[in-house]
């Protein structure tokens, strides 16, 4: 499959088509049509692994959480596939367990450690968070965790780590879509080191309650909810400080539509379509898009002096 700049447009509109068919799956699975759907295919409750949940909070202002089969069912993760539906379908050649995770570059502890060593060295606390994709839909999704401050400050930076860089496993055995150059594999990301100990900024391997699952970026994905979603790289195999700041993979395919910043700003069109607006997956009618994602009490002091036109 040839690279396609409009790849990702073509998906910005039909989530609500993809809804009605989760809602007729919904209610075939009562009946003699479910028994003929896969087990993937059938809507249902939070599923997998509990986790020790030490603590709640909702940074959602009290919305209403999005379906366990919205969140964990239309998906971003070309990985595993261009659709929305994909990474659910494909989810299961990803063997997120057992996994091994790099921390690295600028620090003085750096370690290279088995995922469940790791998360066992921090309380996971729920965190619910709107997430806003760059595609104009979004989600509330609680989120399990712990915040990124808190590794940084265990393998402690050097004076030169300016820079976090995030990198997603790369092998097509687990990750078929890596086969096809629809992007530059693996999937990289990165943030300043002081929006990586933003205690807004999460270290994510669960949810709902639940062990991530695959196609969310098991077994340890980024989130930052003031950014658009696609800085959320999954299934991450290292975590690296550096001085320089780090490639990402969509200014890589596209520079003119994303940048490295990539907060959310409704004042700054994508230039094929308006980021004024969002559909909440689920609600018929659009909503505004607010700044920052709704965070600008807790992080526009992180970008002052910076011109968030230029700096998209
Ligand atoms: N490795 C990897 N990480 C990724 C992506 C991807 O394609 N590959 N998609 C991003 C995008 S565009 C979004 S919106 C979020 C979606 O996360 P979710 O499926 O858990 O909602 O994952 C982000 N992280
Ligand atoms: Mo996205």
């Amino acid at each position: 499959m040839p690279f396609r700049p409009d790849l990702r447009e073509r998906d910005a509109t039909p989530e609500a088509l993809w809804l009605r068919r989760r809602d007729f799956l919904k209610l075939g699975a009562a009946g003699a049509v479910g028994a003929m759907l896969p087990a993937s295919a059938r809507a249902g409750g939070p599923e997998g692994a509990a986790l020790p949940v030490t603590r709640r909070v909702d940074m959602a202002g009290g919305e209403k959480q999005s379906p366990w089969d919205v969140v964990t069912g239309y998906n971003n993760f070309y990985e595993l596939g261009t659709d929305k539906e994909d990474p659910r379908r494909n989810a299961g050649s990803l063997h997120p367990r057992p996994w091994t995770v790099r921390i690295e570059g600028e620090v003085k502890k750096p370690v290279t450690v088995d995922v469940d060593t790791l998360l066992s060295w921090f309380p996971l606390e729920e965190r619910v968070y709107r997430m806003r994709c760059v595609e104009a839909w979004s989600i509330v999704v609680p989120w399990v965790g712990f915040p990124l401050a808190e590794l940084v400050k265990r393998v402690q930076p050097t004076s030169r780590a300016k820079f976090v860089a995030f990198t997603t496993l790369l092998d097509p055995k687990q990750l078929p879509g890596e086969r096809w150059p629809v992007l530059r594999w693996p999937y990289v990301e990165g943030l300043r080191i002081d929006e990586a100990v933003h205690p807004l900024t999460l270290m994510v391997a669960g949810v709902y309650g639940r062990v991530l699952p695959g196609q969310n970026g098991a077994p340890l994905r980024l989130v930052v909810p003031w950014k658009y979603g696609f800085k959320g790289a999954k299934s991450l195999v290292s975590i690296r400080f550096q001085e320089e700041q780090p490639a990402t993979t969509w200014n890589l395919a596209a520079p003119t539509e994303y940048g490295f910043l990539a907060n959310v700003n409704p004042a700054v069109d994508h230039p094929r379509w308006s980021q004024a607006r969002e559909r909440r997956l689920g609600d018929f009618f659009k909503r505004p898009t607010l700044p920052f994602n709704g965070y600008a009490d807790q992080v526009a002091s992180l970008y002052a002096g910076i011109d968030l036109r230029k700096n998209f």
